[in-house]
């Protein structure tokens, strides 16, 4: 079989601690990476079609136009390696360009892992698959017996987005160190623009990026025990210009109290969550940035109309 999976999956990890640490803090905060759960995933993929929202079907599109160029970059026989692999959709349009010699798919959900790695290596027998449940944010490790060759990161989405721009620069740090000095990574990243578009990408007229946002509450009552009601909450997005980034938030529509499994919240009509941020960058922002971690922009590919890029960065 040309799949193998290995299971690095994380023990324990305090979720509870998190959470309640970030809901009663003075400015309530849930970390991003509890919007997906499996209700969550199926509101993301929906997303992903929207009329209003460009960035996945950018993205496809350049990776689609320029997937020459990019198997050129990354060389031919190179292990590409994808943190937060998910589905493995984008990767598809690479591989028969680049022709890897293997394709390292991480992702901290196991099921999904499996069945996307599964079906990865029944569409594409020649290549080795390797499957890794790990929170590569944490720790994870190269399996022992991969083919030698340029190790290639893969990171498309715009998840990068998500991270702080101090957490960003020290992701781009860690890539840096599993890339090695003849390595390097193809990163999506979603551009800063008039405020309209991103607007309008976060606030969907069918209500889809809504839904998305308040299904978190469903996800964080599992894990804690709680009662949010979430349809007591309104959805709430907007491009902070300054910090160049969109803010998620759910907004409390009256006054209400919420027990955390325990802990006791009250919540005054107006009192925020917020949920996500989704960073955007000029191509002067990013590069900067890499620049920091020790990385360099040695091509960038847009669409004709600027609104999303993939880089290749090198050491
Ligand atoms: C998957 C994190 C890139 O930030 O645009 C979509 C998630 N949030 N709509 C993004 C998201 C609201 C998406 N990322």
């Amino acid at each position: 079989a040309n799949v193998i999976c290995h299971d690095q999956q994380p023990r324990g990890g305090d979720s509870r601690a998190e959470l309640l640490a970030g809901l009663m803090s003075e400015h309530r905060f849930i970390s991003p990476k509890y919007l997906y759960d499996a209700a969550g995933s199926r509101l993301f993929e929906r997303i992903t079609a929207l009329p209003e929202y460009y960035p996945t079907r950018t993205e496809k599109a350049i990776l689609g136009a320029h997937g020459p160029a990019m198997g050129a970059a990354c060389g031919e026989g190179c292990v590409l390696i994808e943190p937060g692999s998910g589905s493995s959709e984008k990767v598809r349009l690479l591989l028969e360009d680049m022709r890897p010699a293997a394709y390292v798919a991480l992702d901290i959900s196991a099921d999904f892992l499996w069945r996307s790695a599964r079906r990865l290596g029944e569409a594409f027998p020649w290549l080795q698959v390797r499957a890794i449940c790990a929170d590569f944010n944490r720790q994870w490790r190269p399996p022992g017996d991969l083919p030698p060759g340029r190790r290639v990161v893969f990171y498309p989405g715009s998840t990068i987005g998500n991270l702080e721009p101090g957490d960003a620069r020290a992701f781009l740090g860690e890539m840096r160190a599993w890339m090695g000095d003849d390595g390097g990574a193809l990163v999506g990243v979603d551009q800063h623009k008039d405020e309209g578009l991103l607007h309008a990408a976060y606030n969907d007229a069918q209500g889809v990026t809504a839904a998305f946002n308040r299904n978190v509450l469903h996800h964080v009552n599992h894990i804690l025990g709680a009662d949010f009601a979430p349809e007591r909450f309104r959805h709430h997005a907007f491009y902070n210009r300054d910090a160049r980034r969109i803010e998620m938030h759910l907004v409390a529509e009256e006054a209400q109290q919420v027990n955390l499994g325990g802990p006791v919240i009250e919540l005054d009509a107006g009192d925020s969550i917020h949920t996500e941020n989704s960073y955007k960058y000029s191509p002067g922002d990013f590069s900067a940035l890499c620049r920091e971690a020790g990385l360099g922009v040695h091509q960038r590919w847009s669409d004709p109309g600027e609104l999303f890029s993939v880089y290749y960065l090198g050491p």
